[in-house]
C-alpha cells in the first residue's frame, strides 16, 4: 500500500484554490493515485452544516471566540470522519485550507492570540500535520475582483479590505515560519503558469517517495 499524503490549498479570497484543488486531483488521479478532495470549514454533513452557520451573516454579532470554536468544532467531524480513514487507506487527501486557514484569519485577521489557535491544534489534531501546504499568494485586489466576479459575498468576504492584508501577512509569514511543509505560489500569473508551479511541486514530492 502506498502512503497517503495530506495536501492542502491555501491563501487569501479567489485566489484559486478551488480551481487548482480539482487541477490536482486530475493529476493524481491520472497517475493512479487515490484521492479523497475536501474542504474545509465542512467536508462532513455536520461540519458542512457548521460551515454555513460560519458563512452566512447574522443579526446576532459573531464573538471571534465563537467563529474560532466553529472551526475547529467543524475540523474535529472532518479528521475523525474523513482525513484519518483516508490517510489509513493509503489515499492521498486534498484539502482545500485546513489549521493554516485559522491562523490566517482567526489569528492575523480578527487578532485572536495564536498561543490560544496553537493549544486548540494540538487539542484536536494531535499531531497531525499536512504534508505539504501549497499557499497561492496574490494581492488582496486580484483575489476580491475573481470573488466578486462570482456573485454574493459571504460573511468573511464581507470584511474590510485591511483584514485581508493582515490575513496575507499571516499566511505570509507562517510560510517563512516552516519553509519545509509551505511552497509559495504566486498567484497572480495566469492560470497555466500557476498549474506548471504546483506540478512541478508534486512531481518533487512524488519522486521524494
Ligand atoms: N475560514 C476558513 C476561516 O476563517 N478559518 C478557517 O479555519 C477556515 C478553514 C471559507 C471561508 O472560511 C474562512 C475563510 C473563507 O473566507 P472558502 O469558500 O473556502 O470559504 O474560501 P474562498 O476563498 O471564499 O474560496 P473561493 O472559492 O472564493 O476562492 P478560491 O477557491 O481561492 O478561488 P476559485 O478557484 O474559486 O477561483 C476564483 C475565480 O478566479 C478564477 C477562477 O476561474 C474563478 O473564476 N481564477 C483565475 N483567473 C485568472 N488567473 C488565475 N491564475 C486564476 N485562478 C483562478
Amino acid at each position: 500500500m502506498t502512503k497517503g499524503r495530506f495536501i492542502t490549498l491555501e491563501g487569501g479570497e479567489g485566489v484559486g484554490k478551488t480551481t487548482n484543488l480539482s487541477f490536482l486531483e486530475q493529476m493524481l488521479t491520472a497517475q493512479g493515485i487515490y484521492v479523497v478532495k475536501t474542504r474545509e470549514p465542512g467536508g462532513t454533513p455536520l461540519a458542512e452544516k457548521i460551515r454555513q452557520l460560519l458563512l452566512e451573516t447574522h443579526d446576532e454579532a459573531v464573538d471571534p471566540m465563537a467563529e474560532l470554536l466553529m472551526m475547529f468544532a467543524a475540523r474535529a467531524q472532518h479528521i475523525r470522519h474523513v482525513i484519518k480513514p483516508a490517510l489509513a487507506r493509503g489515499d492521498w487527501v486534498l484539502c482545500d485550507r485546513f489549521t493554516d486557514a485559522t491562523y490566517a484569519y482567526q489569528g492575523g485577521g480578527r487578532g485572536m492570540a495564536m498561543d490560544k489557535i496553537a493549544w486548540l491544534e494540538r487539542a484536536v489534531q494531535g499531531d497531525l500535520r499536512p504534508d505539504l501546504t501549497l499557499l497561492l499568494d496574490a494581492p488582496v485586489q486580484i483575489g476580491m475582483v475573481r470573488a466578486k466576479g462570482r456573485g454574493e459575498l459571504d460573511r468573511f468576504e464581507q470584511e474590510r479590505y485591511d483584514f485581508f492584508e493582515k490575513v496575507r501577512q499571516a499566511y505570509l509569514n507562517r510560510a517563512q515560519q516552516q519553509p519545509e511543509r509551505f511552497v509559495v505560489i504566486d498567484a497572480s500569473q495566469p492560470l497555466d503558469e500557476v498549474q506548471r508551479a504546483i506540478k512541478s511541486r508534486i512531481d518533487s514530492l512524488m519522486a521524494d517517495g
